[in-house]
């Protein structure tokens, strides 16, 4: 069977879950789901992960549609954090503060900065929770504009994929990152200028070639899988002194 009918059963299977689950909610639970989940039940499957995405979920976390299902769990984020150790990190596309949070562990200082004003409220408010909002600081503001103005020893770019759909091509090109933008591959080259130390989040069906030739002749990038429930959840490319090591 072709990849593209696999995903395509394999959705209808996880749409019909969702139905039944839905169905045997009581009125009771249903009360209790946040308003974004009360509106759209297809994004049930992740509040039923809520404690994977953030172990202090009840603690006051919350989060909008689009961070229901861009946030990056936070056993990944914690790896991710660990490898990313520096003094200055500028996270490019905060979200909700899935990595953001975890940066603020390992990172003296971090820079979040998000385009949208609610995802930085969001942010705030998820890192209050987790006790590191003073080691953050929020910028609302377009990321490849900033550029010019930012100094940082390493930047962790999570960009906007396109939503749930990119699973539809069999191999995701980085040119649909941003194309309003001029691609993954602009993204990563206006990048550069900041630093050369850069921790890219790409789907799991990323096009690795175009990974690797982002690394220029010397091909200097490590892949990390990232498992999530032991599922390839997504990949992250390691470039510049992100390689095999830390840098401080
Ligand atoms: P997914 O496949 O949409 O998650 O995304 P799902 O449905 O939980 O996985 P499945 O195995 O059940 O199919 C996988 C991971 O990618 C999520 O956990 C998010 O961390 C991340 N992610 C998803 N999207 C759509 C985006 C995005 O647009 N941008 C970024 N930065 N991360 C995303
Ligand atoms: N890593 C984050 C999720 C990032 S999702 C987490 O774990 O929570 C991608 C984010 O990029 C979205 O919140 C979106 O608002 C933001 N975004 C989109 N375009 C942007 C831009 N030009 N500059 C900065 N942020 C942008």
């Amino acid at each position: 069977m072709g990849r593209d009918k696999i995903s395509k059963k394999k959705s209808n299977i996880r749409r019909y879950i969702n139905k039944q689950r839905t169905k045997k909610l009581s009125h009771k639970v249903f009360e209790l789901l946040p308003n974004e989940i009360k509106k759209d039940t297809s994004l049930l499957k992740y509040w039923f992960k809520r404690y994977r995405l953030f172990s202090k979920f009840d603690l006051g976390i919350k989060l909008d549609k689009e961070s229901w299902f861009s946030v990056t769990p936070e056993k990944i984020s914690k790896n991710i954090a660990k490898k990313c150790l520096c003094d200055l990190l500028i996270d490019g596309f905060c979200g909700a503060g899935g990595n953001t949070i975890q940066f603020a562990f390992t990172c003296k200082k971090v820079i979040a900065i998000d385009i949208d004003p609610i995802k930085i409220e969001l942010a705030r408010n998820n890192a209050r929770v987790y006790g590191v909002e003073n080691k953050i600081e929020f910028i609302i503001g377009d990321y490849l504009s900033l550029i010019p103005t930012l100094k940082a020893d390493v930047v962790f770019l999570s960009p906007p994929w396109g939503g749930p759909t990119y699973l539809s091509q069999t191999i995701f090109d980085l040119d649909n990152i941003m194309p309003q933008y001029g691609g993954g591959k602009n993204l990563f080259e206006m990048t550069r200028k900041v630093t050369e130390n850069i921790a890219y989040f790409l789907p799991r069906n990323i096009d690795l070639k175009q990974c690797i030739r982002l690394a220029g002749d010397r091909k200097h990038v490590e892949f990390e899988n990232n498992y999530f429930n032991n599922i390839l959840n997504s990949k992250t490319a390691y470039y510049g002194n992100l390689v095999n090591e830390n840098i401080s």
